[in-house]
C-alpha cells in the first residue's frame, strides 16, 4: 500500500509511519517545525519530504506524483497556547491545510481508501459532563479547538457530499517516546520524564505542578493510538464517523507522578504554582464507540509508563 502521513516526523506521526513502514510504502511530509527526521526509522519504505501542508505547490506536486491508498493527516500546530498567540498562522495549518487536502483528494486521488483526520478532545472545552462521548456537548474555547472541530466537520462532510472516504479521531492525552518535551505546553508526561531524567543525573530541577495536582486526564499510550488509527482507517463501519480515542480511565497528575517515582525509585522535587488559565480539571473518554469497531487498548497507564521509561533510559 502507498500511505501518506502528514506531520509524520512528529510524535504520533513518526510512531505511525515507523509502524506502517514494515509492510507499506510511506510518504511523510513535515515542515520540521516540531518534528525531527531522527524520529523516523531508516528504511527504504519511508520517503521524507520537508515542506508545509499549507504549500499548495508542494501539495499539488505530491498528489500528481502519487496515488495514495490511505492518508493520515496529523500535521498541525498542536499547541493550544500557540494558537491563542498566533490565531491566523495556526488557522492556516490547522484548518486551511485540511480543506486543501480534501480538494486535492477529490481532484487527484479518487481511489483513496480512507483519510483519517487527527482532531482533539480539546473540542469539548470546559463543559464538565463526563465521560466524553462523541455526541457530548462541544464547547471549543481556543483557536486550536475551534479549528479542530471545524476541520473535523469538513472532513466528514466530504464523505456524505462527495463520497470521499473519511474518518476523524479525537485524541485525549497521548504520551510515549518521541513526544517533544521542549515546550512548556508539551504533554505533561513528556515534561515530567525529562525532569526526572535530569534529576537522576544529579541536576538541580523541580517539576512545576499548576494547581493542586488533582487534575485528571485520560492518558493513552502512543502505541494504542497507532493501533486505533489503523483500525479506524480499515474498518467499514467507521466511514464518515468521528471517534474519541482514550482509555476510558483517568489518572490525576499526583497519581501519575507517584507512579513514575515508584517505577524509577527516585524522588522528583516538586514546586506548585497557580492553575493555568483555561485548564480543565477533569477529562476522560467513553471508549464505547471505538470498542464497537473492535478496539481494545493494550496498555494501562502503568504498563505504558514502564514501556516509555524503558525507551527513555535504555537510549
Ligand atoms: P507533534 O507536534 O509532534 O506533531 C505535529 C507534526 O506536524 C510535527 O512534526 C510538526 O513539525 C508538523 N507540522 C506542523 N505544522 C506543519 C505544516 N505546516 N506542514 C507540515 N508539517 C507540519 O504533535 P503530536 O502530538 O504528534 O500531534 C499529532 C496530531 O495529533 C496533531 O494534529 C495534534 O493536534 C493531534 N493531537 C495530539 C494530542 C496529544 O496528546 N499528543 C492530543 C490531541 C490531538
Ligand atoms: C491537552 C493538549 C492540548 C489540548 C487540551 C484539550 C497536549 C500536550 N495538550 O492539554 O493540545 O488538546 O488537551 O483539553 O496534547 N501541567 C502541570 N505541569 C506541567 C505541565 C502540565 O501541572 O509542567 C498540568 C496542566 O496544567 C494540565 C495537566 O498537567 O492540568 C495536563 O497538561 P497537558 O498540557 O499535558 O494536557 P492538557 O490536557 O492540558
Amino acid at each position: 500500500m502507498n500511505i501518506l502521513v502528514t506531520g509524520g516526523a512528529g510524535f504520533i506521526g513518526s510512531t505511525l509511519a515507523n509502524s506502517l513502514s514494515s509492510l507499506n510504502k510511506v510518504v511523510v511530509i513535515d515542515d520540521l517545525s516540531m518534528g525531527k527526521v531522527s524520529n523516523l526509522v531508516k528504511n527504504d519504505n519511508i520517503t521524507f519530504i520537508q515542506g508545509s501542508v499549507t504549500d499548495q505547490t508542494i501539495m499539488e506536486k505530491l498528489f500528481k506524483e502519487n496515488e495514495f491508498d490511505y492518508i493520515y493527516h496529523l500535521a498541525a500546530v498542536a499547541s493550544v497556547a500557540d494558537s491563542v498567540a498566533r490565531p491566523i498562522e495556526t488557522h492556516d495549518v490547522n484548518f486551511n491545510s485540511v480543506l486543501l487536502l480534501l480538494e486535492l483528494i477529490r481532484q487527484y486521488n479518487p481511489q483513496l481508501k480512507r483519510l483519517v483526520f487527527a482532531s482533539s478532545a480539546a473540542v469539548f472545552g470546559d463543559e464538565p459532563t463526563l465521560p466524553k462521548q462523541e455526541e457530548s456537548v462541544i464547547r471549543p474555547l481556543t483557536p486550536y479547538a475551534i479549528d479542530k472541530f471545524a476541520a473535523e466537520k469538513y472532513v466528514l462532510a466530504y464523505n456524505h457530499l462527495y463520497g470521499v472516504p473519511t474518518s476523524a479521531v479525537r485524541f485525549f492525552n497521548v504520551y510515549g517516546p518521541n513526544q517533544n518535551p521542549s515546550s512548556p505546553y508539551s504533554g505533561v508526561i513528556s515534561i515530567a520524564v525529562e525532569q526526572i531524567k535530569k534529576s537522576i543525573a544529579g541536576k538541580e530541577v523541580a517539576f512545576t505542578i499548576f494547581g493542586d495536582g488533582e487534575q485528571s486526564r485520560d492518558f493513552i499510550y502512543v502505541n494504542d493510538v497507532v493501533k486505533a488509527l489503523k483500525l479506524v482507517a480499515h474498518s467499514d463501519e467507521s466511514k464518515g464517523e468521528v471517534f474519541n480515542v482514550g482509555t476510558g480511565n483517568s489518572a490525576s497528575l499526583n497519581d501519575l507522578l507517584a507512579l513514575m517515582q515508584n517505577l524509577l525509585n527516585h524522588q522528583l522535587p516538586l514546586k506548585y504554582e497557580k492553575e493555568r488559565v483555561g485548564d480543565i480539571k477533569h477529562s476522560y473518554a467513553d471508549p464505547k464507540k471505538l470498542s464497537k469497531i473492535g478496539f481494545k487498548n493494550d496498555y494501562t497507564l502503568s504498563s505504558g509508563m514502564k514501556d516509555y521509561l524503558a525507551h527513555v533510559f535504555d537510549q
